[in-house]
């Protein structure tokens, strides 16, 4: 080839290539991409801010001084200037033991702080000002660091900052449900990022460093870093060692590590007779066993544990109860300062309604375990279904903390696959009144320490998060890690102003797509609870997966209260769970006047009607429709809004990315022929019960019933 074909050819290639590389982005640096802002943007954050002063010291404080001058760099395009003094236009970050905040007397606001709070205010110097991040500990710093960051991030003004933020839990956990050999239950972002990874360290360490940046920047201080099913393997000497390699990077950040244990450690690696919690070698050996991960792991949070539920072992085992197995880790760990999060999610096959056993099972309890116990209680009373009513447990148990658990994973949510932005769900349970001390005794309040002054409060979310390279599997499911931390640092935030913060900082600032994402976002779980369970409808999706739509599910041998029929309770006559008076009587676990709300259909809140009422398909609902009428237009509803999600986001092509926009495009057309296949199936099975026309002005179904029961459904391509 001659010279000058080869330069055509060399030009051709870079034409091709370099608007996909300029254009191209993974999704791997999460919200904390750095970018250049606007010249405008710039300037005016280069007046405000110009130099650094750090006044604190260890490694805490270290990520914080590192974070801000990399973003810094990034965002403003100049490196931050360190001095040993402040003067006009620094940003001082330090803690009150140092004169330089001393000299600024806020130790009265200070005490509004507590250990993890923080305060950022401008204040007035010779010349202009300087701005302050001043916190008790350096926890604080850190996260008043990356507030301020944020800030910068979603084009803030920080001219005139008067900021005091306090956390309104003291533990804000992610559970990993990631198993020893790596594979992730329910997880739909690849593989475990933390076992059975063949990588080198250096590798795995700057994954880590970007996992605990992330979570720092929401304010996540403790992760659970294996499956609550656990594994006893967990507390052997090898997986300690790899528990204190993870818990040594995560300590800058200000991220504690707990561990899932199983109740049968004991007798499977202790090679003890039993595990009886009551048996004094049993206390022994956890004693023992909680000493040796604290030799290690010296700030170890706790443990986490599922017992006698699915299968696990527990006290049940040994007749004992959840108290003996609560006390007994809760006493070994106690003079560590460790905690013990006691899950509340137990239920067994049987006469009874599923929905009423975890109360059934915990109320007794209430006031009998040790003080450094918590009971992680589900957000609804079933299993992390699109809507459910919240547990009644929340504002019942008075005398024992209780921690609310949120699921991440979209487990019954479209998996990675569709998009679901969960912080509406979220605050809907954390909002909800349980009336348990009048009005306003919302589930927050009644956990977060207002209502019953218990010290010890905490929240978890069953994480997303896998080996996938944008983390996540779907680039908006990073928004529900991202709103899932926001909430719990301040759960009186609105999942619009948390959804467009997202936004600023994982896209663009631009209006013109800020605004019909932030509407989509928004909007999006309402249309999956449409599309798969309207009106209160719950457990319709395949037994085995969870995915899919198999409401017609029929199982000879299988436990009766996993299959569909079970919950939807379809007939001739109509359709629905009855949990009034006359039915499982679960409404007398609410508080009046709520159960009293929940038991009248006329006044119980459409969507959880079918949830605790059978009703028959001619039941006229508030609007004048009958039932099966709006059952129908429900599920059409939630296909006509994935449609119109997808017509939006095709509009805004060329203004992100092009690598994001396509993969985005991509699951969405994924998601809609999904949303179409929840359709079909709920409404041509109901169908067969109710014997009714879908109405007239509806599309007809694109799918054929006996189609669709033959659909089997494939998780390998889900994980
Ligand atoms: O939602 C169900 C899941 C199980 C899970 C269980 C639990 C970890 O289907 O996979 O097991 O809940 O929360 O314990």
């Amino acid at each position: 080839m001659d010279m000058k074909r080869r330069l055509n050819l060399f030009f051709l290639v870079m034409i091709l290539i370099l608007p996909l590389t300029v254009l191209a982005e993974t999704g791997e640096n999460l919200w904390l991409r750095y970018l250049p802002l606007s010249n405008q943007l710039q300037q005016k954050y280069a007046e405000g801010i110009s130099s650094l002063m750090v006044a604190g010291e260890g490694a805490i404080v270290k990520s914080a001084e590192s974070e801000i001058m990399m973003a810094y760099s990034g965002l403003i395009g100049k490196p931050l200037r360190k001095v040993t003094k402040p003067v006009a236009g620094t940003l001082l970050i330090g803690t009150d033991q140092h004169r330089a905040i001393r000299d600024l007397n806020l130790s009265s606001e200070l005490e509004k702080c507590g250990d993890e709070g923080y305060i950022m205010r401008s204040v007035s110097v010779k010349g202009g000002n300087i701005l302050v991040i001043a916190a008790n500990s350096n926890a604080g710093l850190l996260y008043g660091t990356f507030d301020l960051i944020r800030r910068m991030q979603t084009g803030d003004d920080i001219a005139q900052l008067n900021v005091v933020e306090v956390p309104r839990y003291n533990l804000r956990l992610l559970n990993h449900w990631d198993n020893l050999n790596g594979t992730v239950e329910r997880g739909y972002a690849g593989h475990s990022i933390w076992w059975n990874r063949p990588e080198n360290e250096t590798v795995l360490k700057n994954q880590y460093v970007y996992y605990a940046r992330a979570n720092a920047s929401v304010g996540i201080n403790g992760t659970v870093l294996n499956n609550v099913n656990a594994a006893p393997e967990a507390l052997t000497a090898e997986y300690i060692e790899k528990y204190a390699r993870i818990a040594e990077i995560m300590r800058p950040y200000n991220i504690k590590v707990y561990m899932s244990v199983n109740m049968a450690s004991p007798a499977v690696i202790g090679k003890l007779k039993n595990s009886d919690p009551l048996n004094p070698d049993v206390v022994k050996w956890w004693e023992e066993k909680v000493k040796e991960i604290y030799a290690r792991i010296p700030d170890f949070g706790g443990f986490l544990v599922k017992a006698n539920s699915e299968g696990q072992p527990g006290p049940h085992d040994y007749g004992r109860t959840h108290v003996d197995g609560a006390n007994l880790l809760a006493k070994a760990i106690k003079p560590y300062k460790g905690v013990v999060m006691w899950r509340a999610f137990v239920y067994e096959p049987g006469q009874e309604d599923r929905a009423r056993q975890a109360y059934n099972e915990f109320m007794p309890f209430d006031g009998k375990f040790e003080d450094n116990v918590i009971v992680q209680v589900k957000n609804g009373p079933v299993d992390f279904q699109p809507r459910e009513p919240f547990s009644p447990l929340f504002g019942a148990m008075e005398k024992t903390p209780l921690m609310v658990e949120f699921q991440i994973t979209q487990e019954y949510l479209g998996f990675s696959n569709h998009l679901a932005y969960l912080s509406t769900m979220w605050k809907e349970t954390l909002d909800a009144d349980t009336w348990c001390k009048g009005a306003g005794s919302t589930v927050a309040k009644t956990t977060d320490g207002t209502i019953y002054p218990h010290k010890l409060t905490a929240i978890a979310g069953v994480a997303n998060i896998g080996r996938d390279v944008n983390w996540t599997g779907h680039h908006f499911a990073q928004s529900n890690w991202y709103a899932y931390g926001r909430l719990a640092w301040n759960h009186q935030l609105s999942s619009e102003t948390i959804a467009n913060e997202w936004i600023n900082m994982t896209f663009t600032h631009d209006q013109a797509f800020v605004k019909p994402v932030s509407e989509i976002m928004m909007r999006s779980r309402e249309s999956v609870v449409n599309y798969m369970t309207p009106l209160g409808l719950h457990h319709l999706m395949g037994w085995s997966h969870h995915h899919g739509p198999e409401p017609w599910t029929e199982i000879p041998g299988a436990r009766p209260d996993w299959l569909p029929s079970y919950y939807h309770k379809a007939s001739s006559f109509g359709i629905g769970f009855n949990r009034t008076t006359k039915g499982s009587n679960a409404v007398e676990q609410y508080f009046s006047p709520l159960k009293e709300l929940y038991n009248d259909p006329n006044t119980c809140p459409e969507n959880l009607l079918l949830w605790f009422h059978h009703l028959p398909w001619d039941y006229r609902l508030q609007s004048g429709k009958t039932l099966w009428d709006a059952i129908c237009y429900k599920y059409y509803e939630g296909v006509e809004d994935v449609r119109l999600f997808q017509k939006k986001w095709d509009m805004l092509e060329g203004i992100i990315d092009a690598q994001r926009f396509s993969e985005i495009q991509y699951k969405m057309k994924v998601q809609t022929r999904e949303a179409i296949w929840w359709r079909d199936a709920c409404i041509l099975y109901f169908q067969t019960f109710s014997g009714k026309s879908i109405p007239f002005e509806l599309e007809r179904p694109i799918h054929d019933l006996d189609e669709l029961k033959k659909i089997k459904f494939d998780m390998t391509h889900h994980n």
